[in-house]
C-alpha cells in the first residue's frame, strides 16, 4: 500500500522538496565553472535551448513515469515492462556514485564557511585549497586521510542519515520546507552585495556577452545538456521517485514548470552573483575577467576566497556563499539518497530505518575512504565528469529511445499528465521527447565519447581515468543488470496501481 512507502503530505511539500533537490551544488558550484569553461556568456544560449527543449520536457517525463507507476525507479520501469527494470537500477547506481562525492563537496563548503570568518587562506587561496586544506595528490591513488576533511564529512553524513531515517515527509519534506526559503534569502543577500562591488558590471558583461563562435563546438552543447540534466535532477531517478510519492490527482505539469523555472532562475542568479564578484576581482587586480577565473572545480574554493579577502564585508560574503552551498547541497543529497533507499525498500522487505542504514552506511564509508583522502579531488573530478557524460546523459538517451521508440509509451504518459495537469502538453511534448531529445542527446553522446577517447581526461594518469572514469561509469551498468535479476519482495506488485490511470 502507498502509505507503507511513505509520501509527501501536500503538493506544496512536494514542490519544495523537488526544488530542494534541483537547487544544489550544481547551481552554485558547478554552473559558474561549467559556464566559464564553455565560453562564459556563450554558454547561455545552449543552456536555454537545453532547458526548454530537453530539460523541462524530460522533467515532465520523469514526473509522468513516477506518478503513473507509483514506484521507485526500478519498480516504475518494471511496471512499464519487466525487462526495462535494469534502467531503474542504472539510475540507482548513478546516484550511489554522485552521493559519494557530493557529500565531500558539502563538507568542503562547511569548512570554508568557518574559514571565511577569519579568511584562513591568507593571500594564497589556491595554495591553501590544494595544499593546506586538501593535501591534494593528483598523481595517483592515496589513502592518506586528511583530518580536516574527514571530520566535516563524518558530521555531514550523520546529519543526512538522520534526515533519511526520519522519512519522506518528516525528513526530506521538512528539511526542504525550512531550508529552501532560508537559502533563497541568504543567497539573495549575497547576490545583492556582489552587485554593489566595484567592477560588478565588468563581470556581468563577460557573463552576458554571447560568443557565437563557441556555438559551433559540440563540447559546449554537451556541457549545456549535461548541466541542465544534473541541475534539474532529471534523467537519473530522482524525480521519478519523488513523483511516486504524490496522490493520483496531483497537477504534475504545473508543479514541474514551477520547479524547472525556479531552478534555472536560481542558477542564473548564481551566475550573476559569481560573475559580479569576478568582475570586482578583475578590476581590483587590473586584469580581465578571463584571467581571474581559473577553471575547474576550484572556482568556488579558490576564486571566491580571494574575493572574500579583497572585498569590503568579505567575511559576510564568505559565510553567505559557503553557507548557501551547504544548505543547497544537503537538500539535494537527500534526494539522491532517496532514489537508492526507495529502490531497496521496494525490492526487499525492509522498513524505513533499516533500509536507510543498509544504503547510507556503506556509501558513507566509501565516500569517506575515497574523498577524505589526498587523492580525493582527482577522483572526484574524474568521477563527476564521467558519471555525467556516460551515466546521466547516456542513461537519459537510452531511456527516451526505449520509451519513445520501443515501448511507445509517450502518448499514454502525455494523457496521464494532461488529465490532471494545469499546463497541457498535447502533441508537442511527445514530439520533443520522441525526436528532438534523442537526436540531441545522441549527437552529444557520440561527440563527447570521441573527445574523451581522444585524450585522457584532465591530464590524469590513464589508469586513474580507467578506474574512476570508465570503470565507474561502466560498472554502474553491469551492477544495474545484476540487481535487476534479483527477485522482488513478495508484497510488491509489478502491475500498474489500479487507481493511477
Ligand atoms: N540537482 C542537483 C544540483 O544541481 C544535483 C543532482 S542531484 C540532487 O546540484
Amino acid at each position: 500500500a502507498p502509505q507503507k512507502r511513505g509520501g509527501f503530505s501536500s503538493r506544496k511539500v512536494f514542490i519544495f522538496a523537488a526544488i530542494g533537490s534541483a537547487v544544489g551544488l550544481g547551481n552554485i558550484w558547478r554552473f559558474p565553472y561549467v559556464a566559464y569553461e564553455n565560453g562564459g556568456g556563450a554558454f547561455l544560449i545552449p543552456y536555454l535551448v537545453a532547458l526548454f527543449c530537453a530539460g523541462i520536457p524530460f522533467l515532465y517525463l520523469d514526473y509522468a513515469m513516477g506518478h503513473r507507476h507509483g514506484g521507485s525507479s526500478p519498480l516504475t520501469w518494471a511496471r512499464m515492462r519487466r525487462w526495462t527494470e535494469s534502467l531503474g537500477w542504472w539510475h540507482v547506481m548513478i546516484c550511489v556514485v554522485i552521493a559519494a562525492y557530493y557529500a565531500a563537496i558539502i563538507a568542503w563548503a562547511a569548512k570554508y564557511t568557518i574559514f571565511s570568518v577569519d579568511k584562513a587562506w591568507g593571500d594564497d587561496a589556491e595554495g591553501f585549497f590544494f595544499g593546506d586544506f586538501l593535501h591534494a595528490d593528483t598523481s595517483g591513488l592515496s589513502f592518506d586521510f586528511v583530518p580536516g576533511i574527514l571530520v566535516p564529512m563524518v558530521l555531514i553524513w550523520i546529519v543526512v542519515i538522520a534526515i533519511m531515517a526520519a522519512g519522506v515527509e518528516k525528513g526530506i519534506g521538512l528539511t526542504s520546507v525550512i531550508g529552501i526559503p532560508v537559502l533563497v534569502i541568504a543567497f539573495g543577500a549575497l547576490v545583492v552585495q556582489a552587485l554593489f562591488l566595484d567592477g560588478a558590471s565588468v563581470g556581468l558583461e563577460a557573463f552576458f556577452t554571447p560568443n557565437w563562435e563557441a556555438l559551433t563546438h559540440a563540447g559546449v552543447w554537451a556541457a549545456a545538456f549535461g548541466q541542465i540534466f544534473f541541475s534539474l535532477s532529471v534523467g537519473f531517478g530522482i524525480m521519478i521517485t519523488y513523483s511516486s510519492y504524490m496522490d493520483r490527482d496531483t497537477d504534475m505539469t504545473g508543479s514541474g514548470t514551477v520547479v524547472g523555472l525556479a531552478n534555472s532562475s536560481f542558477e542564473l542568479l548564481a551566475g550573476i552573483g559569481v560573475f559580479a564578484a569576478l568582475g570586482f576581482m578583475a578590476q581590483a587586480n587590473g586584469v580581465t575577467v578571463d584571467e581571474v577565473a581559473s577553471g575547474g572545480i576550484g572556482l568556488a574554493f579558490i576564486v571566491f576566497p580571494t574575493i572574500i579577502s579583497q572585498a569590503p564585508g568579505g567575511a559576510v560574503i564568505g559565510v553567505l556563499f559557503f553557507g548557501s552551498l551547504v544548505l543547497a547541497g544537503v537538500t539535494s543529497l537527500v534526494s539522491i539518497l532517496e532514489v537508492i533507499i526507495s529502490a531497496v525498500r521496494d525490492k526487499m522487505e525492509l522498513g524505513r530505518v533499516a533500509a536507510t542504514m543498509v544504503v547510507t552506511v556503506p556509501i558513507a564509508v566509501v565516500s569517506v575512504l575515497f574523498f577524505a583522502t589526498a587523492s580525493g579531488v582527482a577522483v572526484l573530478d574524474i568521477a563527476d565528469y564521467f558519471i555525467n557524460q556516460f551515466g546521466i546523459l547516456f542513461a537519459a538517451l537510452v531511456a527516451v529511445v526505449v520509451l519513445a521508440w520501443v515501448l511507445r509509451k509517450l502518448p499514454l504518459l502525455q494523457r496521464h499528465l494532461d488529465a490532471r495537469g494545469s499546463v497541457k502538453l498535447r502533441g508537442w511534448w511527445p514530439l520533443l521527447v520522441g525526436t528532438v531529445v534523442p537526436v540531441a542527446l545522441g549527437y552529444i553522446f557520440v561527440e563527447s565519447l570521441k573527445d574523451t577517447l581522444d585524450e585522457t581526461y584532465g591530464g590524469y594518469e590513464t589508469w586513474m581515468v580507467g578506474i574512476f572514469g570508465w570503470g565507474v561509469a561502466g560498472g554502474a551498468i553491469v551492477l544495474a543488470v545484476l540487481l535487476a535479476l534479483m527477485p522482488w519482495r513478495k508484497g510488491t506488485s509489478l502491475e500498474v496501481p489500479a487507481d493511477r490511470d
